[in-house]
Order: C-alpha cells, then structure tokens, then sequence
C-alpha cells in the first residue's frame, strides 16, 4: 500500500462518476475518457489532524460535492451498508455471549449449512436498506430469489448484492469474516428491479466494497477507479468508520499466494506445476490461507498476493459467486492496480447466467494474475 493522494481527493471532470445523473451518464457515453483521471484531482487543503479524522460520512459527502447533479441516493445506500456494518459488527464480536455461534441446521440454495450469524447478517442489511427509498431489488447470498422491496416503501435507482457474512463457518474460531457487496445502477425503468439490473457485466458496477470483522472492523470502498480504493475502520468508542487505509495501491507482483492447496490434485496440472516452482526456496514465496475469502482478500490488497480458488472435480465451476464475491473483489482488486481473471477472461466482463452462477477465481496482484492466466488459456 502507498498513499500517492490525498484521500479526499476526487475528478472535478468528467462528472460521470457513479454519483452523476443518469441523463448526464448517457450524454457522456462514447466521449474519450479525461486523458489522466488522477492528474485532474482537486486536493483540499486541510491540516494533519483534520486527515486523521476523516470519518466515512465527510468522504462521501465530500465525494458527492464533487457532483452537483447527484441525488444523494448512492451516498444514502452507502451510509446503511456502514449502519448495518457496524451493527454485524457489534454482534459478531459478541457472538459467543449472545448464543449466535454454530449452525441453524439448515442449508441455504447453495447447498451450505446456515450459520446463526448469516441469517442475523442477511436481516440485518436488508431492513437497514430496504425502507431507505434507494434500491429497486437486492441479491443475497442466503436468498434463493432476489429480494423485493417491500410496497411500503419507494423503490430506488440502486440494485443491492451481498454475501452478508462470508467466511462465516469461521466464526467460531475468531477468524476474520465479512459482508462483500456489489452495487449498480438500474437499467430497468421504475418499479421494482428485475434481473436484467444483475445479469450483467461486472464493468458496469458503479460501487462495491466489503467490511471484514476481524480484529477491527474494516470498510473497504471504491466507487470506481477514478477514485481508487478508501478503508476504513470502525472505531467502536464513537461508532464512526474513519479513513485508515488511503489509496490502497497493489505492487506489480508479490511472493505470497492463498489457496487450499488440498485439492490440489484436482486441480489443471499446469497450475499444479506452476505452483510446485513457486516451492523452490530461491523463489522466496509463502503461502498464507485462512478459508474466509473476504480476510484473505483484504490481507492480500494490504499486503500483496496471490488468491487462487481454481475449479475442482466437486466444484467444476468453481466454488465463489459471481455477483456478490468475484464481481465486489475483482472491482476493487482492478482498482487499487492488481487484476482478476477466471483463468481465462477477466472476472469483470462475466456476466453470470444467474444470481448465484460461481466461477473460478485468480484474483490479485497484476503481473501474477495474467501469468497464471497466460499458462492456464495457453
Ligand atoms: P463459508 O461462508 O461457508 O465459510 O464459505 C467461505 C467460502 O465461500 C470463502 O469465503 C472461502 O474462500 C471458501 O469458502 C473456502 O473454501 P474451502 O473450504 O473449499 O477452501
């Protein structure tokens, strides 16, 4: 990670980020691209002590400042995922005490024990959004359908997907989990969403982000790569997220891979050897796993690596969903400099067959990715 900008820095031109007006968004489509997003950032003056206490609220706001046109209902959304955030946040640091280790006994449509703390994850974002008046449907990992918005409320410009609490067959350990969320504009008109707003390309997500509940809560955003990729972490004696990771950037390669290596022997040969060279000790890798994709994934954007989840011979597809796992990580991964691929195609220009279609996943820093990716389309 480097800081090369302030972190309340954003593109005075264009004004078609994901805070722009639909309208304006359709008058820019097909304009080049501004030459140098980063060159054309207004950074504010302020002192030192004012940056450190960058709360989530002032970024988003002062993000949205930046474009006049903007409704304010993208800022809304992200204020209730923090809301529920930090709400699972409360819970999950407690779950021993409040009874909510341990499975439900039952199985979601994914064929996967529900966790207490999934469905308490997945109320939790629901009811924080739903009644806010800035989605028109939501995708959850613990749902078999997309999740309608209720008829008391209004129905946004926004689609909502999460996995609510990924790695969560974890918690009992202690081990890091989190909630991984995509968001994108709809592109059906008015009324409730439908799956034309999902079933698309991950290139068109105006923002995604995750919250990892480790040993902090951290909120991990971007709202595309004009903007770069913000964490923030919870401070629980104020409840506010404050800026603490600015302009997370990935080196060109790392020596750090994640993946679980047991099934290796299911794997493409290739990729088997391509891994056993990486053992040579003059290669000076190390593998770091913990089975919880979004706390590997934020260990390996802070640090660097390499995380891997290639098809198996029970999960030929992969394991990892694409809309609210590969989509959210890819997004963010693309925009702090690293890449993501399923082996073969960039992650970002799948579009899933369905809200729960899964694909393989090589995710991390760039010059590693499209190696694998070379030796694996080759
Ligand atoms: P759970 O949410 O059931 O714990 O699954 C977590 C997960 O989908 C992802 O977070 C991990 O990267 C992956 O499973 C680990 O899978 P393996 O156990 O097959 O390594």
């Amino acid at each position: 990670m480097c800081a090369r900008a302030h972190p309340l820095t954003f593109t005075i031109v264009p004004r078609v980020g994901p805070f722009a007006s639909r309208s304006r968004r359709r008058r820019h489509a097909g304009r080049r691209p501004h030459a140098s997003p980063r060159a054309s950032r207004y950074v504010p003056r302020m002192s030192s002590q004012f940056e450190e206490g960058t709360t989530l609220d002032r970024y988003l706001l002062e993000t949205m400042h930046a474009h006049p046109e903007a409704r304010g209902q993208l800022v809304t959304l992200l204020k209730q995922i923090a809301l529920a955030g930090k709400l699972v946040s409360a819970r999950v640091n407690r779950a021993g005490l409040a009874g909510m280790f341990g499975a439900t006994g039952s199985m979601n449509i994914q064929g996967e024990y529900v966790q207490k703390m999934d469905l308490y994850a997945n109320e939790t974002f629901k009811r924080a959004i739903e009644h806010a008046g800035v989605v028109c449907m939501m995708v959850s990992e613990e749902e078999d359908a997309p999740v309608a918005i209720p008829e008391r409320f209004s129905f946004g410009d926004y689609v909502f997907c999460m996995d609510p609490l990924d790695g969560s067959s974890n918690i009992d350990t202690n081990a890091s989990i989190g909630t991984i969320f995509t968001i994108f504009r709809r592109v059906s008109e008015g009324g409730p969403g439908t799956l034309a707003d999902v079933l698309r390309p991950g290139t068109d997500i105006v923002a995604a982000g995750y919250i990892v509940y480790g040993a902090g809560t951290v909120l991990v955003l971007s709202t595309g790569v004009e903007h770069g990729v913000q964490g923030f972490t919870l401070d629980p004696a104020v409840g506010e997220f404050f800026l603490s990771h600015h302009d997370i950037r990935l080196g060109d390669s790392t020596r750090s891979y994640s993946c679980n290596e047991a099934y290796a022997a299911q794997w493409d040969p290739r990729l088997r050897a391509w891994l056993d060279a990486l053992k040579d000790p003059k290669a000076g890798w190390s593998a770091r796993y913990i089975g919880s994709l979004v706390g590997d994934v934020h260990r390996n954007l802070v640090k660097g690596g390499l995380f891997l989840y290639p098809p198996t011979a029970k999960a030929p597809n992969g394991k990892l969903r694409i809309l609210y796992e590969a989509f959210p990580l890819a997004f963010l991964v693309e925009a702090a400099g690293g890449a993501a691929t399923d082996g073969r195609r960039r992650i970002l220009e799948l579009v899933p067959e369905g809200i729960h279609a899964r694909t393989p996943l090589f995710i991390g820093n760039r010059e590693d990715v499209e190696a694998i990716t070379r030796i694996l389309s080759a």
